[in-house]
């Protein structure tokens, strides 16, 4: 038997899985308890919780400096494993002494050294946000943590939001499944258990502005058993394009847009060509270029069929539909015979989707709705943002997704493509606010990342580009392995 269903089956034969009505910290009442504080009483029991915890340790390639249990229940668990495996732990007290020190976290805090959390249950997530807290007042960061058993009810997605992966060794709907498969719960408890829990999420995303001009999705950035790219790609109901876009993107191990900011066709096809290997997707502003010929967009796209990547064209159209229909193409651009997706505004309403359609849509082309902008004081926020992806959701046949600053909507057939994003959070003193790759899949649940100067700008074009795929990579499989136990 699988080493976690034998610990959730002890864990039900010592009482620490209650089932009836019981009244959790927050006041909220509860079909299930767990009470993780009896494993005190079965040494066995506890030293078998302690190594699942830093098998995870293992597992996850967590890095830290120092160990510290959220008091009182994980306060052993962190002993043992910090005894057992000579790590340096910090104790975090509940109270202040009034004498001698004062101080709120006992042992060695090194200014920058990072804490790794760990917890015997989580809810909310709020226990283990507070030892944080009290720890980044001690000049520690926190970037993980870890919990015996996850109630899957927001903590999660919260501690996300405030940049704490949390890595769950138990999950609720695990529990309830072995447990019902061991006939210890009947259907109809296990049932009524998951439709609690699915009832109450604690989570609810700060809908204020979060400091990067975009105000936070409505819904939680991350959902529990989270699909593939390649998943994704396999739904019936995907457009084509976006289906194919995140083939390439699995094949290529790359949610890496380049965004080719440049004024020439020969640059452009050079960076085309150079960095066509390390990118799922490139981005022009095709009427940046100087010397633009009808020959620019064929030579394009032969560049991105030999290094199999797509190309989108930044032309964010906001007219009505009649004109965007021209303006797509015809003029000097043609912008639909070589491009493969472009965007649009919303605020023209929906008739730039049916102008945009009426020409692409025959090409198998698509349009990205602009959700939101990576500029300070953008305005397309809040009821603006959710009337996007209303839009989008009425026009699924062409539209395949949005550029945003997180993920906006958890139909997984859309795909999220995030500017602004540097490996050094900042701006560019003309309204740009960057954010990391990290924090675009990871915490905020996009798909793909749109880097322009943060790699144009580098004096090594193809290793940045290889550090951006790799940190955009990492963010989705970290996100992944978060939402996949
Ligand atoms: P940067 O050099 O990484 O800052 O370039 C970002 C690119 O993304 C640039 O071409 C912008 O026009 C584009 N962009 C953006 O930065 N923010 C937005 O909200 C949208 C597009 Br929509």
């Amino acid at each position: 038997m699988d080493s976690v269903d034998s610990l959730i089956l002890k864990l039900h034969d010592v009482n620490a899985v209650k089932f009836g009505e019981y009244k959790l910290k927050s006041g909220m009442m509860t079909p299930i308890y767990i009470d993780l504080r009896v494993l005190v009483s079965h040494p066995a029991l506890m030293n078998q919780v302690a190594t699942l915890i830093y098998q995870k340790v293992k597992d996850e390639n967590l890095q830290f400096d120092s160990v510290c249990g959220v008091p009182y229940t994980a306060l052993p668990l962190a002993t043992i494993i910090c005894s057992r495996h000579e790590l340096p732990m910090l104790i975090r007290r509940k109270e202040a002494k009034d004498y001698g020190t004062k101080k709120m976290v006992e042992g060695i805090c090194r200014e920058g050294d990072i804490c790794l959390i760990i917890e015997d249950t989580v809810t909310s997530g709020t226990s283990i946000l507070e030892t944080a807290e009290v720890l980044y007042k001690e000049g520690l960061k926190v970037t993980d943590s870890i919990v015996l058993m996850d109630r899957e009810q927001g903590g999660v997605e919260m501690l996300a939001s405030e940049g704490i992966r949390l890595h769950p060794i138990i999950s609720m709907f695990k529990l309830l499944n072995v447990l019902q498969a061991a006939e210890r719960i009947d259907a109809q408890t296990a049932q009524s258990v998951r439709k609690f829990i699915l009832e109450n999420n604690t989570f609810r995303p700060k809908e204020e502005e979060n400091g990067n001009g975009e105000s936070r999705p409505k819904k939680p950035c991350i959902e529990h058993k989270e699909m593939t790219y390649a998943e994704r790609a396999k739904l019936p109901n995907i457009h084509a394009l976006a289906s194919k876009l995140l083939t390439v993107m699995e094949e290529k191990h790359s949610n890496l847009c380049v965004s080719a900011d440049v004024t020439s066709t020969e640059e452009l096809l050079e960076i085309a060509e150079s960095l066509g290997p390390k990118i799922c997707l490139l981005k022009t502003h095709i009427d940046i270029l100087k010397d633009f010929t009808s020959e620019t967009g064929q030579k394009l796209q032969a560049v991105a069929e030999k290094h199999n990547f797509l190309i989108f064209e930044d032309r964010k159209f906001a007219d009505i539909g009649n004109t965007v229909k021209h303006q797509y193409e015809g003029g000097l651009y043609q912008i639909s015979s070589w491009s493969h997706m472009v965007n649009a505004h919303v605020v023209p309403g929906p008739g730039v989707v049916r102008g945009l359609s009426a020409v692409g849509k025959p090409l198998g082309r698509a349009c990205l709705l602009i959700g939101q902008m990576s500029s300070q004081g953008a305005l397309a926020t809040g009821d603006y943002t959710q009337a996007a992806v209303k839009m989008a959701e009425e026009n699924s046949d062409f539209v395949m997704g949005f550029i945003c600053g997180g993920k906006l909507t958890t139909r997984p057939e859309f795909i999220h493509m995030t500017p602004g994003v540097q490996l050094q959070s900042g701006g560019d003193g003309l309204g740009q606010q960057y954010s990391t790759p990290e924090n675009v899949i990871h915490s905020k649940g996009s798909d793909v990342i749109i880097v322009g100067r943060g790699i144009l700008e580098a004096p090594d074009r193809l290793k940045a580009a290889e550090a951006y795929r790799k940190s955009g990579w990492d963010g989705y499989t970290r996100r992944l392995a978060l939402n996949q136990q």
